[in-house]
């Protein structure tokens, strides 16, 4: 099992956390040109699942992708750089939020073609079944996403082949203003659902960093080792707009009491509350580690910020179509 200490698992979340109210922030100026889906509040899912992987195992994401693309030892700076279009990105400015890849880290792609990237995942565990390798990959999918016909496909073809691929879905109940009650009958858990296909599937509390690490643990073990694919449902709640820098209750698709019950579980606070409990770090030193963190974050915009933009005659590389 893969062993991180805990207090890495809450520098990794606030590192996350600090870029992301950076983005809110920066992103009025009009600078970063393409949308963006900020995951402030389902943190500790991204990172509790990505800290039971290898530098070598894959991951797959959707369009709320920094969290994943973060945790999976993703550039900082070459991130920010591609939100802001430049050619130091991770995909040369081309891609923006929505599209980050970086193969050298094994994060091998989000797309926002919701459940797109299920298939992907599948078929990169497929090829490492196919090239003999023991590396896992992890796909990580929203609640929306298990409504889509890929989903069930793909799931099926994982179960069939026993690929070593763990699914993530971050059920934070919504897509877009639509929350899971008006989307799907009441008592089908998304767990149960995926259980219908053969395969272990869980539920976790996805505010629960240690237990989010600890379940995707299990499962990645299991795949390694040739069990087949695993699907863990975790249970999160994304405190900002769907798509954009602001807060949106009073559009009224949910409560402000509702918002606020998951903001006083944040997995953040409630991860330091632990530490310094259990005398594994004290204020003093996490005070140092975030001050640490924000200088980093202010180096990478300033990074981003400096870069160039790619050049025109780049626009026609990386094109696939006939
Ligand atoms: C195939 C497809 N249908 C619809 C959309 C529009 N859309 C973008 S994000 C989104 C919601 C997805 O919800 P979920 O998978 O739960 O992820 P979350 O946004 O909650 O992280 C939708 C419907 C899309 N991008 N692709």
């Amino acid at each position: 099992m893969a062993s991180v200490a805990l207090r890495d698992l809450y520098l990794r979340m606030v590192r996350i956390r600090l870029v992301e109210e950076k983005i809110a922030e920066l992103y009025p100026e009009q600078q970063m040109r393409c949308p963006v889906h900020l995951s402030v509040g389902q943190e500790a899912v991204a990172v509790g699942a990505c800290a039971a992987l290898e530098p070598e195992d894959y991951a797959v994401s959707t369009h709320r992708s920094h969290a994943h693309y973060l945790a999976k030892g993703g550039n900082l700076k070459a991130m920010l750089a591609e939100l802001y279009g430049r050619v130091t990105g991770c995909c040369g400015g081309k891609g923006g939020s929505m599209h980050l890849i970086d193969r050298s880290v094994g994060f091998l792609g989000a797309v926002p073609i919701v459940g797109s990237t299920i298939p992907i995942g599948v078929g990169v565990a497929f090829g490492t079944i196919l090239r003999k390798e023991h590396h896992v990959t992890i796909v990580f999918l929203g609640d929306g996403a298990t409504e889509e016909g890929v989903f069930h496909e793909a799931v099926n073809f994982a179960v069939l082949k026993r690929l070593p691929v763990v699914f993530v879905c971050e059920n934070n109940f919504f897509s877009v203003y639509s929350a899971l009650d008006v989307r799907q009958p009441p008592l089908r858990d998304i767990h149960v659902l995926a259980r219908g296909y053969g395969l272990d599937s869980h539920l976790g509390d996805g505010n629960d960093v240690e237990v989010v690490y600890a379940m995707t643990n299990v499962a990645v073990e299991k795949a390694r080792a040739g069990g087949g694919p695993t699907f863990l449902e975790f249970k999160t709640y994304r405190w900002r707009e769907h798509c954009g820098p602001h807060y949106d209750n009073h559009v009224g698709y949910r409560s402000e009491q509702e918002f606020e019950e998951w903001k006083a579980r944040c997995p953040i606070t409630s991860l330091k509350q632990r530490l310094l409990q259990r005398g594994q770090a004290t204020q003093q030193d996490l005070n140092g580690i975030e001050a640490g963190l924000a200088e980093e974050v202010e180096a990478a915009v300033a990074f981003a910020k400096a870069s160039p933009f790619p050049e025109p005659e780049l626009l026609q590389d990386h094109l696939y179509a006939p």
